[in-house]
């Protein structure tokens, strides 16, 4: 068996605690009795895990349900501040046994740091947010040609999700079928936009089976195949279409397997037929901005890099000061006078595109 670290009392600080259950996946002492894995489902006292003897190898149908011992939760007081779905685990069999549940059992006694986490806003205090998923790959950026109408503001709000968080973003245009010649020119322009500034772009119609060889569809599987993916954008413009395209076998519930309680409010990682992993987000309406210092969101927009350098002050938030590079750009259109409001919004803290 693993020897445990014995703590004496007088450590018992969340600090203490936090700092043996985080720890560097280097100094995890693999052996018989343990094994890693990857959280798959996170609920409030407890998770569900599925191991992951390679990166990536996860074997979503080998699922655990998983605790950890009492002494982090009690220092954590909610499980779901500490673990969620992506945090890649060391977890040791425990063999506990629970009503209704037909699952192994084990606990975990490591996790290891995350690379990056997405967030939504706490319901009811705007300064709290809760960790929905971490180690996240790809951020895919939902949006339509029409029906709804694409919110590009909301588009750039994610990417400087993605880019605070170093996660690689992806634009998928969806409702291509719906694309009439007075759309197509106005919305080619936008995403050529984002073209230049090299992220990548893809057009495709979710509700058609034969949009499986189309090239952008198969750029998006490519994508999707390195690692874990999440998906965002307004409701309605098909993200539900596209995971089922990808993967129709995939909507198993985890739950249905152990509780027999049907989920729909949980964060869940789903195995992709062709490759890779999504984070299916149910009920998240919207995933928050971390808080940054303000003259660090300049370099979240890729086009102010090569302004930057003209403003007079080195550190300048293009808004008010008398020599900006930035500001002369949008002047002269080099940069888009909406992606410029789009800072100037996140900046003010104002307003929620
Ligand atoms: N015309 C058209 N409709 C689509 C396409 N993809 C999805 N839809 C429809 O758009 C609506 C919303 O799709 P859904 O996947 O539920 O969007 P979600 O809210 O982002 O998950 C549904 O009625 C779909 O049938 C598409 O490529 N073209
Ligand atoms: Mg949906
Ligand atoms: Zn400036």
């Amino acid at each position: 068996m693993p020897t445990k670290r014995p703590i004496s009392r007088k450590n018992w600080s969340a600090d203490t605690l936090r700092e043996e259950l985080v720890a560097d996946e280097s100094t995890w002492a693999v052996h018989a009795n343990n094994f890693v894995a990857r959280v798959v489902e996170a609920h409030k006292g407890y998770l569900y895990v599925s191991p992951e003897p390679e990166p990536y190898q996860i074997d979503i149908k080998d699922v655990w349900l998983a605790t950890i011992p009492k002494r982090f939760f009690l220092a954590m007081k909610s499980s779901r501040k500490l673990l969620a779905v992506g945090d890649r685990v060391l977890c040791e069999e425990s063999g506990d046994k629970y009503e209704q549940i037909d699952l192994p059992t084990c606990r975990v006694f490591r996790v290891a740091p995350r690379r990056n986490r997405i967030s939504r806003l706490d319901a009811t205090n705007p300064n709290l947010l809760h960790t929905i998923a971490s180690n996240v790959d790809n951020l895919l950026i939902v949006i339509s040609v029409a029906e709804p109408t694409p919110n590009f503001a909301l588009v750039d709000r994610y990417l400087v999700l993605a880019a605070q968080q170093g996660i690689r973003a992806t634009i998928v245009c969806n409702k291509s079928d719906l694309l009439t010649p007075n759309l197509r020119a106005a919305i080619t322009k936008r995403l050529d936009y984002y073209r230049a500034l090299s992220y990548p772009v893809l057009l495709v119609q979710a509700n058609c089976q034969q949009s499986l060889q189309q090239h952008d569809f198969q750029a998006l599987q490519a994508i999707l195949a390195a690692g874990i993916a999440v998906f965002t954008g307004q409701s309605g413009v098909g993200k539900s279409s596209l995971v089922n395209l990808f993967s129709p076998a995939l909507m198993q519930s985890i739950s249905e397997r152990g509780s027999g309680q049907h989920t729909t409010t949980y964060a869940t990682l789903l195995s992709l037929q062709a490759g890779g992993f999504i984070v299916d987000t149910p009920g998240v309406r919207r995933f928050a901005l971390e808080k940054i210092a303000d003259h660090k969101l300049g370099n979240c927009f890729r086009e102010f890099d090569s302004y930057q350098s003209a403003c007079r002050y080195r550190v300048c938030l293009h808004v008010n000061e008398p020599v900006c590079g930035v500001k002369t750009a949008v002047a002269d259109g080099l940069i888009s006078e909406a992606r410029y409001n789009s800072y100037l919004t996140i900046l003010r803290g104002t307003g929620c595109p």
